[in-house]
Parts: structure tokens; C-alpha cells; sequence
């Protein structure tokens, strides 16, 4: 034990893991009820995109921090790894370099898991999938034909966001500000049929179900809440009478009823046409109606926008008081949301009212101010406080007794009813593109539509020679695998030649690690109860909306048809933040990326692991600071040098100090460092938790020289170092496991997580009575003052190590005067309590003379 060298060490270490598969973890026979705990620690599988990033090392090191301190608190632990292989990366490449995605993807897992091994994640390796292999995507198939016999996947015409240059239809989500979040082309709107979710059929209970995720981030409860967009309002109906049609319109505020003064038709509104055929604006709307198609759904929702549009010639009648009002056509108004037609009130609605302004039409209030003041401008706000005017029998109602009692009158009359709009679409699945799981669907001239028997899943993806997108799927062109006999009745009929969105096979993956080579079931049921929910899921914030919310429609989905018990997959989220560089999101065109490689081969595994969570807190990522780096490094360095230099001075025979003295003191700061990492890593304080073990190292290596002589002094700078290991060792795996070994000869993974001793561990703050002739007069919390100075010095290294350090904690440091501090200096609150609370206040306040 000379030099620290990290790759001599890690390949050592990781050699011992994977020959013994040291973090394979059976499911339990759970045949004799066996009372065993399991723990399921669950991170975003990665698309094989060859090389792993820093967003990855940082991911996954998370995950195999809360893995080791969890299995060696007894638990059994599930900490799988798969990866997400299927779409269009890998298809674009065998595009542009020649040959098979398949060929493609599998060198890159080949690269990903190698360097998944070199990292020292303590995966459990017997579990790994693959999203593309037949062997997982026969059940992602089985599962959608388990969802179409629910009637959760139909197949309809439906106008789609087709991308021109990936020529292929994307799913609302992958549109962003109108462009493809691949590419980055104009999206534009076709008429296709195709495979959809019924995930809306889920709307409320998605929405229903977050009170049961109370250790999800509130911020992605809420984009998922803005995403279904539930709202609650009334079905109202126009009548046309030229041709004799209904028109129901949705509104949030049926109570303005009487101040609608025109009717506005989306320009795809099938109507549109038909209306505006034989009036002098035919040929206007046909101009329109052609322009507006090639707009995005954003640009035309944009309220900023000026307001366009085209006269129909056509008017409605308003059910309530029989006006005959204008129609329009005009983009602000959304096939896709509500009817695709509104009643447009200008007086109270801030986008009818710019439409009027610019056609110059009729603006009526018919909401007022309570108190009789005026109205601030034409529009109201909608609260408690306001009531109907000019609307007949309903004026002088509250606006909330209004809108019940015009919906009331509508119903009587047959007239509008009321009703629950929401933003969430069905999830449109398929995908005109080769790389992807292919539907097990047949089209059949006699029987229709024919799901593919289940005994002859998978429906295999078949060699193509040519890739490139065409507007239908290139399968469509292998014509001895798309002519098949019909299952029903042996005629000839045809494949479905499309395939499945990724997300799809993300959706469930979750569950097929649980028995991931059963050829049975896509799961199990008793792995699933044992295991599910996940307790612990991490990942990138990126995945707030889709990913999670298909997640949890999918485990609803299952849970309906008996194969869960739970109705949530993920107990617990958290969302990892960003490693910038320079402020800035690390990308190569900037060129200001950290490759993970380099940091690996520079510094080693262990270096870069336990920097990634020293950037600050893990919620927030934090900033790449090369410095920072070796500051890292040379702990690691000092902790090696401590241990061998520890390992040739003591013996293990002897027991460590007691009483008092500097020997003790290096106890109590041990038992104290034993307690911060164990509650900083539960509150996934990361970053200070690796601080902790620093300073334990630095006050080993101060108070050493003078411990050595007495037997019991040296045991004492032992068992301090060998617990730096042991606290160490879920950041930086090998560094730990080697110097525990040197110092203990044991195998620091099977040895259970260090245990505080509460006698030893000073209080932060000690309540001081102050009695008068022997009453209690008055009480002072006040610090200890040795306590509050180490505690300062271990603030002003995080902050001099941490460059990057928010303000807000170097705020801390200074704004609070010492002495005044009723929190322990060291625990700042937690964002996100793993193991739950307790942690936050001074622990044992006792009582000082009076
Ligand atoms: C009359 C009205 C009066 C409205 C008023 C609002 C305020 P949320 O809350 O998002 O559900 N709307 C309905 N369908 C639409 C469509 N396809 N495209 C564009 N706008 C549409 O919004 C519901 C409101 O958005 C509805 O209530 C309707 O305008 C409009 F003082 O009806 B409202």
C-alpha cells in the first residue's frame, strides 16, 4: 500500500463484485411467508447512446449511494439496470453511417455496460434488460393486446403532428413550441389513422391519486396537474338554422352566457367548409382555413398574438335569449380542446376580446363588482364577489349561483349540461418508423382487425435493407412479413406495419426487472407485491410529465386488471439537477462538456463519483469546477496515505478510548461524523455528508502524531479512519473497500452501516434554567461553544471546497449570529427527508444548572 492508484484499486474491487455478483439480489421465497424487507431502488434506465455523461454518473451514483447504505442497513435491496434501445437515435444512425440499428445499439450497450462496470455501481447485473430484445418486447405486445381487449388501445383517423424531415407522426408531448423535439422542424398537422391510449379514461384518478404521492417534488405534481388540465364547466348549445345544426360549445363560465355576442369555429372544425359554402366569404374561409394548417398548436395559443380570423356568414342562436350572433372561424380557437367551437364573450374573456376589438364587435358585461363599482376595464375577474347584470331572470345572482342556475335552465330546456373538460389526449403510440416494437395487429378483407394470437408473440422485427423514412413504415415494404394468414379465418391479411412510441416500452420496464427472464407473464405477481412500489426513483426532471404519467397510467391499468396490488409505481421521486459547466448546460457544441471517461481515466471512479454529489445539493446539480475536482481527489489521496500510514503504526488488537483527552475527542468527532453522513444521506444531503467524512479525516491526520504512544490512543485513530472508509464507501466504493479491508480485513459492503453512539454525541445547544430562590424563572438555549467553532469550520470548508455554493447557505453562514441558534448549525432543512423527519431539530436538549 503505497501510492494511491485508483485504476490498480477499482479494477480490483470491481473484479470482486462481478465474479461473486456480489450485488445480485434473488427475489425471496416468499412461499413461507417470509418477513423479509425489501427496498427498491429504481433510476431512469439509459438510452444506449454509447458513451455514459455526467448527467448518468451523477444518476446512478445517487441511486447506488441510497443502494449501499440501505442494503447494509439490512434490507434487501433491488437495484437493477436496463436500457431503453428502441427509436429513432439508432435508426438515424444506421441512416447516415450505414448498417443495422440493432448492430448499432448493441455495440453501444456493450460500450455503456463496460463503463457501467468501471464506475463500481452496485447493480445486480442477472437483471439487466433491454428494451429491444424479443425476449422483453413479447410482452410489451402482450400488454397491448391486453390493452386492446380492455378497449385502452383503439385505432382511429385523427389529425397528427407530423414531423417533414423525421417523417413521422409525434405525439403532442414531442412538440415543443411547434417544433419537433427531435429535429427541431416545423411540425405539421396531417390526418392519419392511428393507435392511441385511452390514457384520458385515467384523467381524474391520475389527477385523484397525487394525494398518495407525498414524496414526489411538488413541482412535478404540479406540471403533471397543468398537463391534464382538468377543467369544470358546461356543455352549452348553439343552434344554426340555415342548416338546421347543433353546435355545443364548452365553457368554464356559463354564468356570461348572455354576454356572448359571436360564435368562433376552429379552422378544422369539419363544419367549416360546409357553412361557409355559398357566402360572399367562401372563398376568404378557404384561403383561412389553408394558411392556418400549417401553424402550431402554440403559436396559435399564444394570447400575445395578433387576432386573426374570417367571417362564416353564417350566425347561431343563443340558447338563453334566442340572439342571433356571427360565427367566425379563427385560429386562437382549438380543434383539439373542448368542441372546437366557443362562445365568445369579449367582455370578460381577454381573447374574445381582442377578437372584437378588431372586428369591431359587440362587447356586453354581464358581470359586475358586487359593491356596484365599476368595472376595472371590460373584463372581470371571476371571484366570489360579483354578480349577473343584464342577464334577465339571472341578474343580481352571485357569479357562482349564476353559473348553477344557467346550467340548471340549459338542462331543463335540453340545451347544455354540465361539463368536465381536460387538456390530457389519448396517447397516440404509433410511429411510421422501422425502430421500434412492432404491433402485433392484422388487417383481415373478412374478419377487420385481428390481434395477433398470443402464442405467437413476439411478432418479430424483420431485417429491412433500407431504413429511410418514407411517410409509412419502412416494414410496410418486407412483403413476405407483412402478408400473413388471418388468425380468424386463413385468408390472406396483413400486418400493421407501424410501430410503437418508445415510451411505450419505458412504460413498464420497472416490473420486468422484478423476474426479468420469465417466459410466463410479463410479471409475476409474487415478485410484484413483494417489490412494488418502487421506493426510491431517480432521475432527470426531463421526465416530469410523460414518462411519469404514462408510468403510472400503465401500473393503473394493471392494477384494474388484477396484476398489481399497488396503484402507484413510484412511492418516492426525486429529480436530480443539472451539472453545468461555467453556469451553462454542458453541450459539445459549446464545448464546454466534461467527458465522464476522461474524469475516470484522470482521476478514477471514486474521485469522480463522490465529486458528482459534492457539487452541491443533487436537486439542484451543480457546477463543474475543475478545482474542485482535485480538491476531491486529494481527500481521497489523504484518506489512502492516512490508512496505510495508520495500518503500519497500530494494531488491530486494541479497544479504543475512553474517558477524556484528545483521544476521546477524535471518538466524539467520529460518532459525530457517523451521524451527520447517516442523516445527510437520508435527506439526500449528499454533498454535505462527504464534508463530514472530510473533516473527519482532516482531525485524524491533525491529532495522529500525538495518539500513536497510547495503545488506546491508536486504536482510536484506527477505528476513526477505518470509519471514514465505511462512511466513505457508498461515494466512492473501492477507495473504501480497500482501506476498510487494510484496516479491519473485512469486506466493508457486507458490514452493516455504522451506528452512532447517542452518549457520544455533543449536543448542538444546551437549555440553561434560570431559577430565582428556587421557581423556574426563565429559560436560554444557547450553543456550545466548541461546538458551534466546528462547526463553522466545517461551513467555511464546504464553502472555500465549493466555490459554487449557493448564497444561500454562505448566507447562513454569516447572517446568523452564533449563539442565537435554535437549528443545529450543521442541518439546514431538508428538501427531500428520505427515512422521514426527526433529523431536523437540536436532538437532546438537557438542562443546565439554574
Ligand atoms: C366563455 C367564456 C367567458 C370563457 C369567459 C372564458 C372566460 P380552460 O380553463 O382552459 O378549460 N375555449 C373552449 N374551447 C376552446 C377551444 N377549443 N379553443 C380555444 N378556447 C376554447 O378554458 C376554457 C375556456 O376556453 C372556455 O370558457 C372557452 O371560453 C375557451 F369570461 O367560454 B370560455
Amino acid at each position: 500500500m503505497e501510492r494511491y492508484e485508483p485504476d490498480t484499486i477499482e479494477r480490483k474491487w470491481q473484479d470482486v463484485w462481478a465474479r461473486e455478483r456480489a450485488f445480485h439480489v434473488p427475489n425471496p421465497d416468499l412461499t413461507g411467508g417470509s418477513s423479509a424487507d425489501g427496498t427498491y431502488v429504481l433510476e431512469m434506465l439509459p438510452y444506449p447512446s454509447g458513451e455514459i455523461h455526467m448527467g448518468h454518473v451523477l444518476n446512478y451514483t445517487l441511486g447506488d449511494v441510497i443502494t449501499h447504505v440501505r442494503r447494509r442497513k439490512g434490507y434487501h435491496v433491488l437495484r437493477p439496470m436496463g436500457y431503453d434501445a428502441f427509436g429513432l437515435p439508432a435508426e438515424n444512425a444506421a441512416i447516415r453511417e450505414g448498417g443495422h440499428p440493432r448492430l448499432i445499439i448493441e455495440r453501444n450497450i456493450a460500450a455503456i455496460r463496460r463503463q457501467m462496470h468501471r464506475m463500481g455501481w452496485a447493480i445486480d447485473w442477472d437483471r439487466e434488460v433491454s428494451t429491444h430484445e424479443p425476449s422483453y418486447y413479447r410482452w410489451t405486445q402482450w400488454l397491448f393486446l391486453k390493452f386492446f381487449e380492455q378497449g385502452l388501445a383503439y385505432r382511429k383517423e385523427a389529425p397528427v403532428n407530423w414531423c417533414p424531415n423525421d417523417q413521422t407522426v409525434l405525439a403532442n408531448e414531442q412538440v415543443i413550441d411547434g417544433r419537433c423535439e427531435r429535429c427541431g422542424a416545423l411540425v405539421e398537422r396531417r390526418n392519419l389513422e392511428q393507435w392511441f391510449f385511452r390514457i384520458t379514461a385515467y384523467a381524474d384518478r391520475l389527477l385523484d391519486e397525487m394525494s398518495l404521492l407525498e414524496s414526489w417534488p411538488e413541482h412535478v405534481l404540479t406540471m403533471q396537474r397543468n398537463w391534464i388540465g382538468r377543467s369544470e364547466g358546461a356543455e352549452v348549445t348553439f343552434t344554426q338554422p340555415d342548416l338546421g345544426v347543433d353546435y355545443p360549445v364548452f365553457t368554464t363560465r356559463p354564468d356570461t352566457l348572455f354576454g356572448a355576442t359571436f360564435f368562433v369555429m376552429a379552422p378544422e372544425h369539419p363544419d367549416v367548409l360546409r357553412l361557409a359554402a355559398g357566402t360572399e366569404h367562401e372563398q376568404a374561409v378557404r384561403h383561412y382555413v389553408n394558411h392556418v394548417l400549417t401553424e402550431s398548436s402554440e403559436e396559435r395559443a399564444d394570447t400575445e398574438r395578433k387576432k386573426t380570423g374570417v367571417p362564416l356568414g353564417r350566425s347561431v342562436v343563443n340558447p338563453v335569449n334566442g340572439e342571433a350572433i356571427p360565427m367566425y372561424v379563427a385560429d386562437y380557437v382549438l380543434m383539439e380542446y373542448g368542441t372546437g367551437a366557443i362562445m365568445a364573450v369579449p367582455a370578460h374573456d381577454q381573447r374574445d376580446y381582442d377578437f372584437a376589438v378588431a372586428f369591431d364587435l359587440p362587447i356586453r358585461q354581464v358581470v359586475a363588482p358586487a359593491d356596484g363599482g365599476e368595472a376595472e376595464g371590460p373584463f372581470v375577474s371571476h371571484t366570489e364577489n360579483e354578480v349577473l347584470v343584464n342577464s334577465e331572470q339571472f341578474t343580481g345572482m352571485t357569479a357562482v349561483e349564476g353559473k348553477d342556475a344557467i346550467i340548471d335552465w340549459l338542462d331543463q330546456q335540453g340545451r347544455g349540461h354540465r361539463s368536465i373538460n381536460y387538456r390530457l389526449r389519448d396517447w397516440l403510440l404509433s410511429r411510421q418508423r422501422y425502430w421500434g416494437c412492432p404491433i402485433p395487429m392484422i388487417y383481415c378483407e373478412t374478419d377487420g382487425l385481428v390481434p395477433v394470437p398470443e402464442e405467437q408473440l413476439p411478432v418479430e422485427l424483420p431485417d429491412v435493407e433500407d431504413y429511410a423514412p418514407k411517410g409509412q413504415s419502412p416494414l410496410a415494404a418486407v412483403e413476405d412479413w407483412v402478408n400473413v394468414d388471418c388468425p380468424v379465418c386463413g385468408g390472406p391479411a396483413r400486418r400493421e406495419t407501424d410501430t410503437m412510441d418508445t415510451f411505450v416500452d419505458s412504460s413498464w420496464y420497472f416490473l420486468r426487472y422484478l423476474d426479468p427472464r420469465d417466459d410466463e407473464a410479463p410479471f409475476g405477481r409474487e415478485p410484484a407485491d413483494f417489490w412494488m412500489a418502487v421506493d426510491n426513483y431517480i432521475g432527470g426532471i426531463e421526465h416530469a410529465i410523460l414518462h411519469l404519467m404514462y408510468a403510472r397510467f400503465f401500473t393503473m391499468a394493471f392494477a384494474d386488471m388484477d396484476m398489481l396490488s399497488v396503484q402507484e409505481p413510484f412511492a418516492s421521486l426525486f429529480t436530480q439537477g443539472m451539472i453545468t459547466m461555467g453556469g451553462a448546460k454542458m453541450s459539445s457544441s459549446k464545448g464546454n462538456t466534461v467527458s465522464a471517461i476522461d474524469t475516470v481515466a484522470k482521476y478514477g471512479a471514486d474521485t469522480a463519483r463522490a465529486y458528482v454529489c459534492f457539487l452541491g445539493p443533487p436537486d439542484r446539480g451543480g457546477d463543474w469546477v475543475p478545482e474542485g475536482v482535485e480538491g476531491v481527489h486529494r481527500f481521497l489521496v489523504r484518506l489512502y496515505r492516512l490508512s496505510a500510514e495508520v495500518a503500519e503504526r497500530t494494531d488491530q488488537g486494541n479497544t479504543h478510548a475512553a474517558g477524556d483527552g484528545p483521544a476521546h475527542d477524535l471518538l466524539v468527532k467520529t460518532h459525530w461524523a457517523i451521524d451527520k453522513v447517516t442523516r445527510d444521506i437520508a435527506a439526500f444531503q449528499f454533498h454535505t455528508a462527504i464534508s463530514a467524512v472530510m473533516e473527519l479525516v482532516n482531525e485524524a491526520y491533525r491529532v495522529k502524531g500525538s495518539l500513536y504512544a497510547d495503545p488506546a490512543g491508536a486504536a482510536t485513530v484506527r477505528f476513526a479512519t477505518a470509519t471514514a472508509a465505511s462512511l466513505i464507501f457508498p461515494f466512492s466504493p473501492h477507495i473504501g473497500a480497500e482501506v476498510y479491508d487494510e484496516l479491519t480485513g473485512e469486506r466493508v459492503w457486507e458490514t452493516p452501516w455504522p451506528q452512532a453512539d447517542e452518549s457520544l454525541l455533543v449536543t448542538d445547544e444546551i437549555t440553561l434554567i434560570v431559577q430565582v430562590n428556587g421557581k423556574r424563572r426563565d429559560q436560554l438555549v444557547v450553543g456550545r461553544p466548541r461546538q458551534i467553532r466546528a462547526e463553522v469550520q466545517h461551513r467555511a470548508r464546504v464553502a472555500r471546497l465549493q466555490p459554487v455554493l449557493g448564497h444561500e447557505e454562505l448566507g447562513l453562514l454569516r447572517e446568523r449570529p452564533l449563539g442565537h441558534e435554535r437549528q443545529p448549525l450543521g442541518d439546514r432543512p431538508a428538501r427531500a427527508a428520505l427515512d422521514g423527519g426527526g433529523h431536523l431539530l437540536g436532538r437532546g436538549h438537557f438542562s443546565g444548572g439554574g
